[in-house]
């Protein structure tokens, strides 16, 4: 069985035609590129016979085969903003090329495969990442659909206007309906390509948390109030941002990143009142997040008294360590051993959906294909030698799955 990589490069170059100015890639979560790119992918599953639908979440599930517990394979299709053409995309391409491959090759499913395009794994306009396998496994946080982006369109609002009820929890899925979860998708980091090795399997993948702080000083006037009187928000928000840069980096593994900060009301002559900021925090270990968490809150709060200004953490969301499924692990070992990659293991240091069937106890797998140039950047790149690989061994694993 081989895949066709042409067809793999020209579905690569028509996806990255979806919201791509020049190399970036800005399809966000629940937006109209996002649509867009369903609506491709799920033409390509329709004329292979699969049966295509999209869930309240705005998940694409495209299902091959008969009754019974499915195995699902794929990844997401959104992306950050200005963000490269790979991240997600590429996992759900090469769900389809192996699918495509199989079909090729006249293997006939002994069991249903469903094809998945996970909606707003990012977060970038709603806070919630991970968000439509989330609604699949019963895992969003509390009133969810309320969350509200920058414009006030709350995800309720997003999902009606692409004809959904606005509710994503009817999207959760029963878990026996689930029995396995694969998923393919680019490193992101630099540990293959100095490796010089084209695929890896995926061992666990980093625990996260992700919230928003409002810190809260006086808004006052910048020529008119001395230097003694302030409270000045953003000056006490830069002191925990570095903080969060210290503590993070003092944790082997660990990393934490401030990668959004809002002052109000953002005048060049107004003292900021009131600053938001986001927090990414992320370790391989839970007690190690835990204590970093702690850390953290304890220095925003000397950080505030000495200052005179309040803060307070908005949790956005918790996603505990996921050590992915034993079993499925050495099978993807085995599959990627048969296409002549002997392939490390790799803890991921990105979140994927694939956190979340694995949290929900449903044997999880995935598979890592090389990649340069770092993520979440228009230069992030992925040669397709290398997709098509990974598109192989994925095939070979759901050939044993399935097939
Ligand atoms: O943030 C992440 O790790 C993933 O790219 N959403
Ligand atoms: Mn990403
Ligand atoms: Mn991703």
């Amino acid at each position: 069985m081989e895949v066709d990589v042409t067809r793999l490069g020209h579905r690569i170059a028509e996806l990255s035609a979806i919201g791509g100015t020049g190399p970036a890639i800005t399809r966000l979560g629940l937006s109209r590129e996002e649509q867009a790119a369903r609506e491709l992918v799920g033409g390509w599953l329709t004329a292979r016979g699969a049966s295509v639908r999209r869930d309240a979440a705005a998940n694409l599930v495209a299902r091959f085969g008969g009754d019974g517990p499915a195995i699902l394979v794929g990844s997401h299709l959104d992306s950050v903003p200005e963000g490269g053409r790979f991240d997600g995309a590429l996992g759900v391409l090469c769900a389809v090329e192996a699918i495509d491959a199989l079909l090729d090759d006249g293997v006939r499913f002994r069991r249903p495969i469903e094809v998945i395009a996970w909606s707003d794994e990012e977060g970038a306009r709603f806070g919630i990442g991970l968000f439509g396998s989330c609604a699949a496994f019963g895992r969003l946080p509390e009133n969810a659909a309320a969350r509200a982006d920058r414009d006030g369109m709350t995800i309720a609002d997003a999902l009606r206007s692409l004809g959904e009820s606005g509710d994503p929890t009817r999207a959760r899925r029963a878990d026996a309906a689930v029995s396995a979860y694969l998923e393919l998708h680019i490193e992101q980091g630099p540990r293959l390509e100095r490796a010089g090795v084209p695929l890896a399997v995926v061992s666990a993948i980093v625990g996260i948390f992700h919230g928003r702080v409002t810190v809260r000083g006086r808004q006052d006037h910048a020529g008119a109030t001395v230097m003694g009187e302030r409270k000045d928000a953003l000056v006490a928000a830069a002191e925990m941002v570095v903080a969060v840069e210290r503590i993070a980096r003092a944790v082997p593994d660990a990393v934490g990143t401030v990668g959004e900060l809002v002052p109000k009301p953002g005048a060049k002559n107004v003292i900021p009142g009131e600053v938001s900021f986001s927090l990414d925090i992320r370790a391989p270990r839970e007690d190690d997040l835990e204590r970093i968490l702690r850390e953290l809150r304890a220095e925003m709060r000397r950080i505030g008294d000495a200052r005179g200004v309040t803060s307070s953490v908005d949790v956005l969301a918790r996603v505990p360590v996921a050590p992915l499924d034993l079993p499925l692990r050495e099978l993807l070992l085995r599959s990627v051993k048969a296409v002549g990659v002997e392939a490390p293991l790799l803890v991921s240091g990105a979140g994927h959906d694939a956190q979340n069937p694995q949290l929900a106890g449903i044997p999880t797998g995935m598979i890592f294909v090389r990649s340069t140039g770092g993520s979440h950047t228009p230069i992030e790149w992925c040669d397709v030698a290398d997709a098509a690989l990974g598109a192989e061994a994925l095939a070979g694993a759901l050939r044993e799955l399935a097939a």
